[in-house]
């Protein structure tokens, strides 16, 4: 079977906000990352450890946010997980404190606390994965390599592995890459994708679709500049959203429609991170307040 089950056992809902809300102070209270939040980096986090997820295959090395994998040295040295490392020392504090939390609930936790906290949508969430051992690790390569430059490749990525629609890998890659910036000794890339890399927005879709982008002029990796400021970046996957016309019209809808294209995410980043987990039906999806609803 490719699917995993959750633990029922799990605890009330106000457990896990507290946890929540531990995770936001931190974010709030440490600013001394790139742009002046961690919140890029835990969402990246939380999406590499549920983006390893092969829907066809049923062997223990299926992948996906279950098994918390990604605390072995192993997975870490997946070549596309590199400066991952920073995010999971940020939450492993919350490890210690809260230490029934598998390692599968936090890291996605992070996640959505991370989203919420940065002006993005409301992501329903669930508890009850489970820490598997080394056994667990998924093979390498099932993360997208971003020097790819087709449609067939991103499809093969999110569409065959992981199931989902053109219009959702359009989505989650896009609000995904409003935030935070690529760096030259973590991927070999280097800069953000928009002006404000620390708040979920859809402007990675305007300026995709507005800017006039080339190839940037540089000793490093093949990637893409904006002609009008040069301090932004496109990687080759992402120029594919526009140049594959299937993708193109998505990016045009959640160019226009804010709003939609955060309704969207929400559901698409909330099924990203259950990827191959049953849950059962006695644990109800979870939606947390923001620290600033709280009065925090
Ligand atoms: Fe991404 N991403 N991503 N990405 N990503 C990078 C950084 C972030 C790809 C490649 C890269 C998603 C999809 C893709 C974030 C969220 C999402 C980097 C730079 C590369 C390379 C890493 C570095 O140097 O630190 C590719 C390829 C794809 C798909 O084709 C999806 C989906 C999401 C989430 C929904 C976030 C956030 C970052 C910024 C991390 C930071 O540290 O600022």
């Amino acid at each position: 079977t490719n699917v995993r089950e959750a633990s029922a056992s799990v605890k009330p809902f106000e457990e896990y906000q507290k946890i929540y809300n531990d995770i936001a102070e931190k974010l709030r209270e440490e600013d001394d990352r790139d742009d002046g939040s961690y919140g890029p980096v835990l969402v990246r986090l939380a999406w590499h450890c549920s983006g390893t997820y092969d829907q066809n295959d049923s062997s223990q090395n299926k992948g996906g946010s279950y098994a918390g994998t990604m605390r072995f040295q192993k997975e870490q040295d997946d070549p596309e997980n590199a400066g991952l490392k920073v995010a999971q020392d940020f939450l492993e504090p919350f490890k210690t404190k809260y230490s029934s939390l598998s390692y599968g609930d936090l890291w996605t936790l992070g996640g959505v606390c991370a989203i919420q906290e940065l002006n993005g949508p409301k992501i329903k969430w669930r508890p009850g994965r489970k820490d598997l051992g080394l056994d667990a690790v998924p093979p390498y390569h099932r993360l997208p390599d971003a020097s790819q430059e087709t449609g067939e490749y991103v499809r093969s990525v999110f569409n065959s592995r992981l199931g989902f629609t053109d219009q959702e890998m359009v989505c989650l890659i896009g609000v995904g890459h409003a935030l935070g910036r690529c760096h030259v000794d973590a991927s070999g890339y280097d800069g953000p994708w928009t002006f404000s890399p620390t708040m979920v927005t859809n402007d990675f879709f305007k300026l995709l679709l507005d800017e006039d982008w080339k190839i940037r002029d540089w000793d490093g990796k093949r990637q893409y500049t904006d002609s009008s400021t040069k301090s932004l970046m496109m990687l080759p996957t992402d120029m594919v959203l526009k140049k594959d016309s299937k993708f193109r019209k998505y990016v045009e809808l959640y160019a226009k429609d804010e709003e939609k294209c955060m309704a969207d995410f929400a559901d698409v980043f909330s099924r990203l991170l259950e990827r191959g987990i049953k849950f059962p039906d006695s644990t109800k999806p979870m939606v947390f307040k923001t620290l600033e609803e709280q009065g925090l």
